[in-house]
């Protein structure tokens, strides 16, 4: 324990002058034994209380977690070798003619580990590039033998395992997770006939209605390529411009300007499968289908402000909630819902189910739910795992079918297509995160990288010589829907592809007036970063199409008249079935109503009332939540009763956008942080925010210095003398709140 506290390195100084010419001592002699590894601090959510097992056999997915066993490392208690498994003497000094001399060109250990290393990185996604992936499975709740006969909706309780990868669209992959973005939400399920990829997003639509788009789109959105500028932001001209160009936007654009583009973690966001699919029967009989996923912890979004500042404090704000949730034990966890139609049902719609800038209302086609996703286990490697992870489109199984959408058209092709150039070759599903569960037997062979030993003579079908095998699957394999076709070649759009402004109007007039105002809020900072003022214009003459009200608001913002506006595509605008859809605004899905995994600050400093500290860490672990002691720096304070406590991060590490809400305890700390400008910003800052605050005791000064009212307070700012049970519980319910829209103000007032 004592060499653990006092990691230096005894083999250091035989690296030097003559004493290099003695080998070095080998393990586990010398610095091994001396040097006990050091237990790294721990990251974890450790308020969160929890009685989870974290034991292999309890993360619930063991078909694939035994595969990927099988490939698993570990260097534990092994002597270093080079990738040939030839022994390593000594790692620190390459092999030189002398202690000053040349470094040699024989010296293959280097070479080796210099050329990997060159060789470390692969093509970032071209879209997609920032993301972070878990492990966990799919449970079917309800069984659809009725409606498809894919095997992992067969039965109730089958579980299926899955690996999930989030991500933003735009950014490279290295860029900030809380960006204005879509998020992809992309699950492969590891069915017994084979992987099923659902690559969706956070957004039930998407920007436009065919592939031939796909790249103008993107490199209208991602950095400018004469100055590789801005990253990770759409806020610039030639996004703009671009889709002010395409009226076919206009409802993703409401969306993207949406809270659901910040959202305050993976965990809080829906998924959709965004493209209408279709359910096979065993019979042959097809049912339209969109795929919902709903999260356990209800939707909840950042604010524009509190957003930006994150990505400067925490770039990582997403990856490492996710992380640390998983690891906490407080596995995140998604309903899956699906809307089902008939052909019949679809065409009588005043919109097209093949036009994916269109969503199906709820209110004209229930979502059922059918099961729920759980992820319980963080990857081992993110490269191996995360970054190595290809999903396509075009992994189906029996039971699940395209339909005729466009979009999804290009995408079958695109996927497989980019992964055969980010992953070096045709043989990316033998990488362990892509290989089914199911046999693979087919007669592909070679390629770059292939891992499989294909025994035998026979590569061909039909043979004799390998007994016929592998054979044909018939009927019980996949087999496409045969829709009957019989058209003229074109190039064009169906009618009701054409009317661009009802959904978007739907969108916007289903959204609380908080959301709202961020809606207008999100365009006037966007075309505000905009340079060409005509650009500007083009954009409000087409929310003139969406609702007046939101063009004069957005013109107002940007000292603009508003224009005339945009002609529409269609001259007639079918009536919508639907004006007025709850289920589009974020609060229709508050949650259970609970405070697990929240991120509470209290800050303290010398001086602290130790009991009040104590009673608001009982009362917020006791509901899962998250408490952590800010201080103005780490370590140890002395508490007013003259007791120790510790502060887990400070004002510096920490500010106030990483939480979502704040105690301040009585005592003479309050005195000293009422001189840190650091703790007066925080206060502030949780005020504009519009998140949740308790003033204990003299805490209450600490809020009148940051000028925020404790008599006659604002929503959601509460104090009390003490920390009595009925305050904290007071704590709790605001914290389950979110957030306290009514204190928002545009500008801010704090
Ligand atoms: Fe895409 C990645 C989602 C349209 C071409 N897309 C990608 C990912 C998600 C989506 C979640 C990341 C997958 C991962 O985590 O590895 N994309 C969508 C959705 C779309 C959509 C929901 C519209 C409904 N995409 C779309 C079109 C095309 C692509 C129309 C091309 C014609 N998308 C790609 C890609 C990517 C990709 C270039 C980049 C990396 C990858 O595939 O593996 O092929």
């Amino acid at each position: 324990a004592a060499a653990a506290a006092c990691p230096f390195n005894p083999d250091k100084p035989g690296e030097y002058g003559a004493d290099a010419a003695a080998p070095r001592a080998g393990s586990p002699a010398g610095y091994h034994a001396a040097v006990a590894p050091i237990a790294s601090a721990s990251t974890l959510a450790e308020g969160i209380a929890n009685d989870k097992t974290r034991s292999p056999a309890a993360r619930g997915q063991g078909a694939l977690d035994a595969a990927l066993a099988r490939v698993r490392t570990d260097a534990g208690g092994q002597r270093l070798t080079t990738n040939h498994g030839v022994p390593i003497g000594d790692n620190q000094s390459s092999l030189k003619a002398g202690l000053r001399g040349p470094a040699l060109l024989k010296d293959f250990i280097l070479r080796e580990k210099i050329t990997h290393f060159d060789h470390e990185r692969i093509p970032e996604r071209i879209v997609h590039a920032r993301g972070s992936a878990a492990h966990g499975y799919f449970e079917c709740l309800r069984a659809l033998g009725e409606v498809t006969r894919a095997a992992l909706f067969a039965e109730a309780g089958k579980r299926t395992p899955v690996f999930v990868r989030f991500s933003t669209v735009a950014g490279e992959r290295g860029s900030k997770d809380t960006a204005r973005d879509v998020r992809g939400f992309a699950v492969k399920f590891y069915t017994e006939e084979g992987n099923w990829d659902l690559v969706g997003n956070n957004m039930p639509v998407f920007f436009i209605q065919d592939a031939m788009k796909f790249p103008d789109l993107v490199h209208a959105l991602k950095p400018e390529p004469h100055n590789a500028m801005p990253q990770a932001a759409s806020a610039h001209d030639t996004f703009w411009d671009f889709v002010s160009l395409m009226p076919e936007s206009t409802h993703m654009l409401l969306w993207a300007m949406s809270d659901r583009a910040i959202p305050r973690s993976y965990r809080m966001m829906q998924g959709f499968g965004v493209h209408t699919f279709r359910f096979v029967n065993a019979d042959g009989v097809a049912t339209l289908v969109k795929f919902h996923w709903t999260p356990k912890l209800g939707t909840h979004s950042l604010v524009w402000d509190e957003a930006v500042k994150i990505s400067g404090c925490d770039p990582d704000f997403h990856r490492r909630d996710l992380w640390d949730a998983i690891e906490a034990g407080e596995f995140p966890e998604w309903e899956l819902g699906v809307q089902l139609f008939t052909e019949d049902d679809a065409s009588r719609f005043s919109f097209d189910v093949l036009d994916a800038t269109k969503l199906v209302p709820e209110e004209l086609v229930p979502v059922t739910p059918i099961g729920r996703l759980v992820l319980d286990r963080n990857p081992d490697n993110f490269f191996a795992e995360t970054e190595q992870v290809a999903f396509c489109t075009a992994h189906l199984v029996p039971g699940i079918d395209f339909t005729n959408d466009p979009l999804l058209a290009g995408r079958i092709h695109s996927y497989v297509d980019t992964q055969l150039s980010r992953l070096g070759g045709p043989n990316f599903h033998e990488l362990p995160i892509n290989a089914p569960l199911a046999p693979v037997h087919n007669n592909q062979r070679d390629g770059m990288h292939r891992q499989a030993v294909h025994r035998g003579a026979v590569s061909y079908e039909p043979n004799s010589l390998g007994g016929g095998c592998p054979f044909q699957a018939g009927a019980a394999g996949f087999t496409a829907f045969p829709e009957p076709v019989a058209a003229d070649e074109l190039r064009g759009k169906p009618e009701r592809f054409a009317e661009h402004y009802n959904q978007a109007t739907l969108f916007f007039d289903s959204q609380t007036p908080a959301e709202q105002a961020h809606i207008a809020a999100a365009f006037r900072f966007e075309l505000s970063k905009v340079t060409v003022p005509a650009i500007r214009t083009r954009v409000l003459s087409q929310l003139r199409n969406v609702s007046e009200a939101l063009a004069a608001r957005v013109a107002d913002g940007l000292g603009l008249a508003v224009p005339e506006s945009m002609p529409r595509a269609l001259a007639d605008t079918p009536q919508a079935e639907v004006r007025h859809s709850p289920a589009l605004s974020l609060r229709a899905r508050p949650g259970d109503g609970g405070i697990r995994s929240r991120r509470v600050a209290i800050l303290v400093a010398d001086g602290t009332d130790a009991a009040a500290v104590a009673a608001l860490v009982d009362a917020l672990r006791a509901e899962g939540a998250v408490p952590r002691l800010i201080g103005p720096r780490v370590g140890q304070i002395a508490a007013r009763d003259r007791s120790a406590i510790v502060a887990d991060a400070s004002l510096e590490t920490e500010p106030g956008v990483l939480f979502d809400a704040v105690a301040v305890p009585g005592g003479k700390g309050v005195a000293t942080l009422a001189r840190d400008g650091r703790a007066i910003e925080f206060l502030r800052e949780q005020f504009r925010h519009a998140k949740p605050m308790l003033a204990l005791g003299d805490g209450g000064a600490l809020f009148e210095r940051a000028g925020i009212a404790i008599a006659d307070p604002a929503p959601g700012v509460l104090s009390a003398k003490s920390a009595s049970a009925s305050i904290l519980r007071r704590f709790v319910k605001a914290i389950a709140a979110h957030r306290f829209d009514a204190r928002e103000t545009d500008p801010p007032s704090v």
